[in-house]
């Protein structure tokens, strides 16, 4: 289900906003945060309109300021003069989200340059009593996603994440929450914010070669794009990507929104290679989606049921002739991946030419090749890892 969503809306909010930075210093006055026009249902209504499935957003970033009350700081909301202090963006999000039938995910970063305790033994408890406020006040959380940056606290120390503690947890408080870090435990980080997933790219990786979020290298930057054929846990990954520069809002960035053209793109090297595409839109100071940013989405939307709107497949195989240039190849997961090398193959003019070639297909495997009549279609599965099911073939 979490890959058959296959697009999930991000959403950096905060002091970042209203200070113009990406990452805040932990040291800003609550009182800079007044979404006066916040809408958290426009956010969802919005997400849904172009077919977005969930919605994550940054509970709280490395600034350290909480978008919800929290008992363990001050330095959240209620200290704001948003909703005269008496807000809670989490609850206003995750009802939002429930309004329009979409799945909520909540970012919490670890890595927090407001929170004294932060590298100390002490800071997990803090971490962690956070951890149980956003899991056990709002309902059902679909994805609860760590960020592995681990960078000093206000008092100039690192902090040593217990992992297989916050992991616990979320287990205990929500167990049917999706965790996502760098390596798991449930999908894993794509390797880049490029927002593009490996040409080849199983859901399976090796968990040995990424043994802690964070870890960098070649070879754990290799298994977080390809993952392994081998690998032993099913892993598949997620892509991030920001619709502007930054993951946050800043207006000197309003005429440098993606174009709909370069979403389609990104559809095509996440979700079309096996991925799933968590996208970035952030909403504005008035606590709304930028209207360019909605029409891009909105662009994106149609362009993509425009482009799939009919398939060809059974047409041509059954002897009539269709001019396509798209490829949606699928294996069922729900039995693995193993489909490791591949030709599709169209008759054209008599004679069976390739269409295209690829290794991985996994969930989905989208190809685009020149415009061709054909009046059939053949895939042949060149290499596996085990015994390849059946994969389904649409042409658009
Ligand atoms: C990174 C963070 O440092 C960025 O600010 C952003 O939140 C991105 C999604 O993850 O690790």
């Amino acid at each position: 289900m979490w890959q058959q969503d296959e697009l999930a809306l991000f959403l950096h909010f905060g002091v970042n906003t209203f200070t113009d930075r990406e990452w805040g210093d932990g040291t800003e006055e609550p009182s800079v945060f007044a979404p006066h026009t916040l809408d958290a249902r426009q956010w969802a209504r919005v997400a849904r309109a172009a077919d977005f499935r969930a919605l994550i957003l940054t509970a709280k970033h490395h600034d350290g300021f909480c978008l919800w009350p929290s008992a363990t700081t001050a330095h959240s909301v209620a200290s704001s003069p948003w909703r005269g202090g008496g807000g809670d963006l989490v609850r206003e999000f995750t009802d939002a989200c429930r309004a329009e039938g979409l799945r909520a995910g909540l970012y919490l970063a670890p890595w927090d340059r407001n929170a004294p305790s932060y590298g100390s033994p002490g800071y997990s408890d803090f971490y962690c009593d956070q951890l149980t406020e956003l899991l056990t006040r709002y309902g059902p959380i679909h994805e609860v996603w760590f960020d592995g940056a681990n960078g000093e606290g206000p008092n100039g120390r690192r902090q040593e994440y217990d992992w297989p503690r916050y992991w616990g947890l979320v287990r205990r408080l929500q167990p049917d929450a999706v965790i996502f870090s760098d390596a798991g435990p449930d999908v894993r980080w794509v390797g880049n914010e490029r927002g593009v997933a490996g040409e080849t790219n199983w859901s399976t990786v090796d968990p040995s070669v990424v043994p802690f979020p964070g870890a960098t290298g070649e070879r754990v930057m290799d298994m977080l794009q390809r993952g392994d054929p081998r690998g032993t846990v099913w892993r598949p990954a997620e892509t991030d990507v920001s619709i502007r520069p930054g993951w946050f809002y800043h207006p000197a960035e309003d005429g440098r929104v993606r174009s709909v053209e370069d979403l389609v793109e990104l559809f095509f090297t996440s979700v079309g290679r096996n991925s799933k595409l968590l996208l970035n839109v952030p909403p504005t100071r008035d606590g709304l989606l930028h209207s360019t940013d909605v029409a891009r989405l909105q662009g994106l939307r149609a362009r993509l049921e425009a482009l799939f709107a009919e398939n060809q497949f059974a047409g041509v195989n059954q002897g009539r002739r269709a001019t396509v240039s798209v490829a949606d190849l699928r294996e069922n997961i729900a039995s693995g991946q193993s489909v490791a090398r591949y030709a599709l193959e169209g008759r054209v003019a008599g004679t069976w030419r390739v269409l295209s070639r690829g290794t991985t297909i996994g969930y989905r495997r989208l190809d685009r090749f020149e415009p061709v009549s054909v009046s059939g279609v053949r895939l042949t599965v060149e290499d596996a890892v085990g015994e390849a099911g059946p994969v389904r073939i649409a042409l658009f």
